[in-house]
């Protein structure tokens, strides 16, 4: 496998991840705007190119066919510059990201967004559980090396922007760190 210094990406691969409702979407949209990155929303690519199979009526989701969707993904992202944007992480190859943040929030918080975009019963309990219980920063702890793993709270517009500021931080380092 190659790893990120041999691949010499001429734009870093940023992972933003989190439970549903955290706030990526919301991220990752003005990020783009802000760094021209380009963001690469894994639910909709997926939905678009045919990447899910059978409903999990267990679940109330779809069931990603993820060989297909990495597949697809391979060639942009071996160029570089991407936002990837998707609640979950360890299916991706380690050697896609350069870093990976995870977005967090509050109980009340993320039980409030989720019951508001119409989320109830097993569904909401289940996103509650994950936050709760940390799933994706170990699952993310788990998949990528832990210096590149960055928590992030993303309660209030406030903390929104302080994440867009760090993160536009982080690129210039990278930036100035990867110059030929
Ligand atoms: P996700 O993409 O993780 O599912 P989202 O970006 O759609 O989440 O955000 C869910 C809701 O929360 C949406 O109504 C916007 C709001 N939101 C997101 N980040 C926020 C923040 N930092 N402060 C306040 N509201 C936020």
């Amino acid at each position: 496998m190659q790893n990120n210094q041999q691949m010499k990406r001429e734009a870093p691969n940023i992972l933003i991840t989190g439970t549903p409702g955290v706030g990526k979407s919301t991220l990752c949209q003005q990020l783009s705007e802000v760094t021209g990155l380009r963001w690469l929303e894994i639910s909709k690519i997926a939905k678009d190119n045919n990447c899910l199979e059978e409903y999990d009526e267990v679940y109330q989701c779809p069931v990603l066919d993820e060989d297909k969707l990495l597949d697809g993904l391979e060639k942009v992202m071996c160029q570089g510059g991407n936002i990837v944007d998707y609640h979950g992480c360890e299916f991706f190859p380690e050697r896609w990201f350069d870093v990976i943040f995870v977005l967090r929030t509050d109980n009340t918080t993320l039980y409030d967004r989720l019951v508001s975009r119409g989320y109830s019963g097993k569904k909401l309990e289940d996103n509650i559980d994950c936050e709760i219980f940390q799933t994706i920063l170990e699952e993310a702890k788990a998949s990528y090396k832990e210096n590149i793993v960055h928590e992030l709270n993303s309660r209030t517009p406030e903390e929104l922007q302080a994440n867009i500021n760090r993160i536009c931080l982080w690129l210039q380092e990278w930036f100035h760190d990867n110059q030929n």
